[in-house]
């Protein structure tokens, strides 16, 4: 059994139909996507309508949750001031935009799915086995711990829109990365594809190439602001709270004169 799973597309329309083009090159069976369909940039219908034609398994991220139910937007202590009003601008516009018909659809998205194949489990859920909206780095000390508390084989899930594969023995977390918002620095829509056998399971992380600037000019011609297409084309980098940016130094000189560097408490 070959798996694509996709994760965070977060209303990136060509992001995600590239990565769909890319899986459908390849001998896939199924597609599990971990959550976060919507806000921050202009087709979270568009993007809702694919995921359901397309018929992928679909987990309900903290993004899909705040839209299908209303709930209020709490800001995160990572974030500037800058990218607080900013978030709150973009999910507004999700509230208003996101029809009723897939606000009951992101409704009725479980919070997490269980695979039994052969002599393997696989747990899917968008953040942690504990949380939907808690932050599991690669890095994290407790990953062994959280993957063998639920008694899974593989444990996958998104939200840092950082992918990774941390292998435990025969077990596996992985994280696929971000679809249509990734904060890795070359910003390529990322998902992975893992293989399941009979006693065994191999992961890779898949990098596609996708039109970013026609969807950073959507953003900058919609009403969301600038922030989101400003961060896909890297005029910001935000450090948030994790060194993740690993920008090597070639990069890093060609681009230092156009970048503002947001470092946040
Ligand atoms: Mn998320």
């Amino acid at each position: 059994m070959r798996l694509a799973i996709i994760s965070d597309i977060h209303g990136n329309l060509p992001a995600l139909r590239a990565v769909l083009n890319d899986i459908d090159s390849r001998a896939i069976d199924q597609i599990v996507c971990l959550g976060d369909l919507v806000d921050f940039a202009p087709w979270p219908n568009e993007v809702i309508k694919l995921i359901r034609k397309s018929k992928i398994m679909t987990i309900m991220g903290n993004h899909d949750e705040r839209i299908a139910f209303d709930l209020p937007i709490v800001p995160l202590s990572k974030h500037s001031k800058k990218e607080t009003i900013a978030r709150e601008q973009a999910i507004n516009h999700s509230k208003k935009t996101v029809t009723e018909e897939n606000k009951a659809y992101l409704a009725s998205l479980q919070k997490s799915i269980i695979i039994e194949y052969q002599n393997l489990i696989l747990h899917f859920t968008h953040a942690s086995p504990e949380s939907i909206d808690e932050y599991l780095y690669e890095d994290d000390e407790s990953l062994e711990e959280r993957l063998l508390s639920v008694n899974t084989d593989v444990l996958l899930i998104g939200h840092t829109h950082l992918s990774y594969i941390r292998n435990f023995g025969n077990k596996k977390v992985v994280n696929p990365g971000s679809v249509g918002r990734s904060k890795e620095p070359d910003r390529k829509a990322a998902y992975s594809i893992v293989g399941v056998t009979l006693n065994t399971v191999t992961a890779e992380i898949v990098k596609v190439d996708y039109p970013i600037s026609e969807t950073a000019n959507a953003i900058y011609n919609s009403d969301i602001p600038d922030f989101y297409a400003d961060f896909l084309l890297r005029k910001y980098i935000t450090t948030a709270s994790q060194p993740f940016y690993q920008v090597d130094s070639n990069t890093y000189k060609t681009v230092i004169s156009t970048i503002i560097i947001y470092i946040t408490a």
